[in-house]
């Protein structure tokens, strides 16, 4: 069985919105049409309470892009994006998103940020996606989103620990690039950690 996992396509990280990510929106349509081809496929969503430990603005006198120690864990800090029940927390008003089965909900705790969609960055919880994937019987996952330097390079890296053959489409996903080769540097640590980059194209032929 295998699943396809959408990571993080909300407004927020869309050109215009709070923490925007260049070209984010031309990974909607490939999502919307590798859907079809999937028997599964579930979705990620960046979903903060507004206190969250991630964000500037809860932080006297720190700045958007400056490091803090957050509960014993480097954190970089983000404008306030994806916070619960907002706007900018919904999906991509383009994406189909009648054709999601499941959605996973992560950084919900104020506490600790929540890269992966799989566990927060302490390895502190589990958002239940392993459980949910294992108990459908799913084995092999093709992952695609926003952002390829942080979401979606911790959710590979965390699918391959899991034991799930993970292939990463490379052109459904674009990244923050904070230094210019971030997106490209994270592609590779995928790659040499074992996960398959492919095109769309390959993950429906
Ligand atoms: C993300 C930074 C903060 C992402 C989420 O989806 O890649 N990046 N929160
Ligand atoms: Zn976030």
């Amino acid at each position: 069985m295998k699943a396809l996992l959408l990571i993080d396509l909300q407004i927020d990280f869309l050109p215009g919105g709070a923490l925007e990510v260049k070209e984010g929106d031309q990974v909607i349509p490939i999502a919307n049409q590798l859907m079809q081809h999937f028997d599964l496929v579930v979705a990620t969503k960046d979903w903060h309470p507004p206190n969250h430990g991630s964000f500037a603005a809860n932080h006297p006198w720190r700045k958007p892009g400056q490091v803090i120690d957050l509960n014993g864990l480097e954190q970089i800090l983000w404008n306030i994006h994806c916070v619960q029940n907002t706007f900018g927390a919904e999906f991509a008003t383009k994406l189909n998103d009648s054709g999601i089965h499941h959605i996973i909900y992560k950084g919900t705790d104020a506490e600790i940020d929540s890269y992966s969609g799989f566990h927060d960055n302490g390895y502190r919880k589990s958002t239940g996606l392993t459980e949910f994937l294992k108990e459908k019987g799913v084995e092999e996952v093709y992952i695609m989103g926003l952002a390829t330097d942080f979401c979606v390079k911790f959710s590979v890296l965390d699918a391959i620990k899991e034991g799930f053959r993970t292939n990463v489409v490379v052109d459904g996903c674009r990244g923050v690039n904070l230094a210019a080769d971030a997106s490209a540097k994270a592609l590779e640590e995928m790659k040499a950690k074992g996960a398959r980059l492919i095109q769309s194209a390959e993950a429906i032929s």
